[in-house]
């Protein structure tokens, strides 16, 4: 069947996404909880191949060490099972009321010594269920008022954090790295580590960089009105993107989780042209809200929307590679151009600083009347996105 997801698709989901029981800030929970047994079973059947998970998602926060072993216990069986794989695992360091003014930021020593407890204990879960990346999202780590952060302060910490779990995986041996998640607001007013780049200059910052990378969400970089594919090439180009949360979003607005593909179809489509063109590996994990108007069949409906619009966008963007036209489209548009150096081969800055035609006798004025023929290149796209040109 077309579009059907199989695990080679990498394609895997948050327990919280399909456990999402509705409750927003307005209303309560719409449906019943899910248990992860159930999840893990559904999603095995809809032809996902791996499921991420909180610590709270899967064992109550407090709850004692005999049922803590008992559910970790039964997740196992139920991954055993099914086949599914736990390629990514991360910290609840934002739900319970302690976390209120942060975790690894908290003003208060005593809340980020336990934040660093409770994300070290998750490490070890982790990787005993063959986790490979762990996920760090800093949802509580900010402010709504400017005096109630020093920012450069909350830096030191979030970095001395960062070097403490990095040292704590290093000295276990785990072979397990981090990925930063940046967004920038909800749900504090203004969140650290806003942006793709901003984690990005942080992790060169820290005692083991190679040890970070970045976890994107579409809707995240998209809340701050940026362009995903872009800030995505950026981590690519860095050698940062470890994992990254698909999801749809439409426009400057709250976080809205939608499934992917919904929200703004372009930017999906240059995504996921980007991330097949340039060979990504990682998970394409799912980070979405099943809206809450919808009951269990609607989850698994949205879940299984998610791989199907990925996997339209998949062939349609091999379409637009593989068209002759495209390919002369993208002549004109003089991408094998921007693919040169700009020294010759063997040139140097005073090659570049000597020649006159680069300067001197250069004709600006010709130059700059030559068309880029783009809008050719991108009707192109759209035609093959509708699906209008086979
Ligand atoms: C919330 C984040 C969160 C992380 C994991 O906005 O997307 O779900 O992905 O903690
Ligand atoms: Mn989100
Ligand atoms: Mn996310």
């Amino acid at each position: 069947m077309r579009y059907r997801p199989t695990p080679e698709d990498r394609f895997s989901f948050g327990l919280w996404t399909v456990g999402w029981q509705g409750r927003d800030p307005f209303g309560d929970a719409t449906r019943r909880a899910l248990d992860p047994v159930e999840s893990v079973r559904r999603l095995a059947e809809l032809g996902a191949y791996g499921v991420a998970f909180h610590d709270d998602d899967l064992i109550p926060s407090g709850a004692p060490e005999t049922e803590r072993e008992s559910r970790v216990k039964r997740f196992r069986q139920a991954l055993d099972a099914t086949g599914l794989v736990v390629p990514m695992a991360t910290t609840n360091l934002f739900t319970h009321p302690v976390f209120k003014d942060g975790a690894f930021t908290a003003n208060d020593r005593d809340v980020r010594r336990y934040a660093l407890r409770k994300t070290i204990r998750n490490i070890d879960l982790a990787v005993e269920l063959g986790a490979r990346t762990y996920v760090a999202w800093g949802g509580r780590e900010g402010a709504e008022s400017g005096a109630a952060k020093d920012v450069r302060s909350a830096l030191d910490r979030m970095k001395e954090a960062f070097d403490l779990l990095g040292e704590y995986v290093t000295t276990q041996g785990y072979e397990l790295r981090f990925a930063i998640e940046p967004k920038p607001n909800e749900p504090r007013g203004d969140i650290l580590l806003p942006t793709v780049g901003h984690a990005l200059a942080f992790i060169e910052r820290l005692e083991r960089p190679a040890l970070y990378g970045v976890n994107p969400e579409v809707g995240h970089e998209q809340m701050a009105g940026l362009n995903v594919p872009h800030g995505i090439a950026q981590a690519l180009w860095a050698d940062k993107l470890f994992h990254i949360d698909l999801n749809g979003q439409s426009g400057v607005k709250y976080d809205q989780d939608l499934r992917f593909g919904a929200g703004d179809l372009r930017s999906a489509f240059w995504l996921v042209d980007l991330l097949e063109s340039a060979g990504y590996a990682g998970p394409r994990h799912f980070d979405f809200k099943p809206p809450r108007t919808e009951d269990l069949d609607g989850v698994w409906a949205s879940a299984a929307g998610c791989m199907r619009n990925y996997l339209i966008l998949k062939e349609r963007s091999a379409a637009f590679r593989a068209d002759p036209a495209v390919r002369e489209a993208l002549r004109a548009a003089r991408l094998d151009e921007l693919a040169r150096p700009t020294l010759g081969e063997g040139e140097s800055l005073a090659g570049l600083l000597a020649d006159r035609t680069a300067f001197e006798d250069f004709d600006a004025e010709t130059a700059a009347a030559r068309g880029m023929a783009f809008e050719q290149l991108d009707q192109l796209a759209m035609d093959h996105l509708l699906g209008v040109r086979d």
